[in-house]
């Protein structure tokens, strides 16, 4: 058998193998802090829980093994897991990230880590003169998300890392939109990859959690030691369902995709709509990029109504009754969600405005549901 798995068998049996104890085939629940010793020192590989879990280990093994990478590591949330990438780095370090992001990632980035000393600079990365024009000694870490949320802007991630090989400068790619059915970035030279894994990886919008995964094994230790130093890290129940939850990817992931291309359409084609942001229109600046980069469009998309005005956007959503008004994404069902006051209020009107995310915009995740029966929810909710 080949070493390396198809994407479609890693995620079910990928770091996997029948428990050692009894040969179940799903990993436990181990739901224990600690593990015995016969003398200080000597046990079965596990002491302490925040530094090691068996139900964890094998979630993380599942992440490295679905990502092309060498180690995985799981956090308690997404947003654990960017903090674990930001404190590899010291005061006075810069980072250059993208302008469109999680309005949670930029309040970690300026109400948190700007407070220790870390300077970032915000651009539009499509654009890698810019890119380049903020570059300097002091920089140590490009963050890029691709599709960003919620403006589903891509980002070309090989051009990215192409542009800092030669210089002491990770390169870390936030891929919960896309998932890692869509785009593995560590093949595409990527340092690190972070997924808020409480999205499509879990997949049922019941577990909060977030993964790193890197190839360089110094890389990997000192992940590891931050993982164990400041304890972010998640509890075995949580790995137990985000490992379920994985096995389906792929299944889950096509059928997001189908559903979202055919609402994109239907949505461009509505007489009162006025834009659709989705990257598998031609008409998307970033499509080349995307259809280059990714095996499909993913399950997400925003739309602002004709005229951009809020009250009617506003209208849409309290009329929708398949897809439920709330924050998050990725899960089997759909959801709505209105940007600016709910998962991007954090980032300042001026700045969010800048990027697109106006008072009209409407973000959708698609859900696995009967496509018909989405359509007809918006129609009737578009009026
Ligand atoms: O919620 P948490 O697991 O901590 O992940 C944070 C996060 C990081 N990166 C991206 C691209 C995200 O979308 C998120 C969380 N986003 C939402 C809750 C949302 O509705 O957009």
């Amino acid at each position: 058998m080949k070493d390396k798995l198809h994407f479609n068998t890693a995620t079910i049996h990928g770091g996997q193998k029948p428990d050692e104890a009894y040969g179940a085939v799903m990993p436990p629940i181990y739901q224990t802090s600690t593990y015995a010793q016969t003398t200080p020192g000597e046990h079965k590989g596990f002491e302490y829980s925040r530094t090691h879990n068996p139900t964890r280990q094998a979630l993380e093994k599942s992440l490295a093994s679905i990502e092309s990478g060498a180690f995985g590591f799981a956090f308690g949330s997404g947003l654990a897991a960017m903090d674990a990438v930001l404190k590899l780095l010291k005061p006075g370090d810069e980072i250059i990230s993208t302008d469109d992001l999680y309005g949670g990632s930029y309040r970690i980035f300026k109400k948190i880590f700007e407070g220790f000393g870390l300077k970032f600079h915000f651009v539009p990365m499509h654009d890698t003169e810019l890119i380049s024009s903020c570059i300097n000694k002091k920089t140590k870490l490009i963050w890029l998300e691709t599709p960003t949320n919620p403006m589903m802007n891509v980002i070309d991630i090989q051009a990215v890392t192409q542009l800092v090989k030669d210089k002491e400068i990770l390169v870390a790619v936030d891929n919960t939109f896309a998932s890692s059915y869509i785009q593995q970035p560590l093949t595409m030279g990527a340092d690190i990859v972070m997924h808020s894994a409480t999205k499509y990886l879990a997949g049922h919008s019941d577990v909060i959690l977030g993964a790193l995964i890197v190839n360089s094994s110094i890389l990997a230790e000192r992940i590891g030691f931050i993982q164990n130093a400041s304890g972010a890290i998640c509890g075995p129940m949580d790995s137990f369902l985000t490992l379920r939850g994985i096995k389906t990817l792929h299944v889950r992931m096509q059928r997001h995709c189908e559903n979202a291309a055919m609402i994109a359409n239907f949505l461009k084609d509505h007489s009162k709509i006025e834009k659709v942001y989705w990257p598998g229109f031609k008409s998307h600046p970033n499509h080349l990029v995307a259809k280059a980069q990714m095996k499909d469009y993913g399950g997400m998309l925003s739309f602002v109504t004709k005229g951009a005005d809020y009250h009617a956007a506003i209208k849409i959503i309290e009329r929708l009754k398949l897809f439920t008004l709330a924050e998050s994404l990725g899960g089997v069902e759909s959801l709505a969600g209105h940007p600016a006051s709910m998962t991007h209020a954090s980032i300042p009107k001026d700045i969010r405005e800048k990027s697109g995310v106006v008072d009209a915009l409407i973000r959708l995740s698609i859900g696995i549901e009967d496509v018909r029966d989405l359509i007809s929810d918006l129609d009737q909710a578009i009026g």
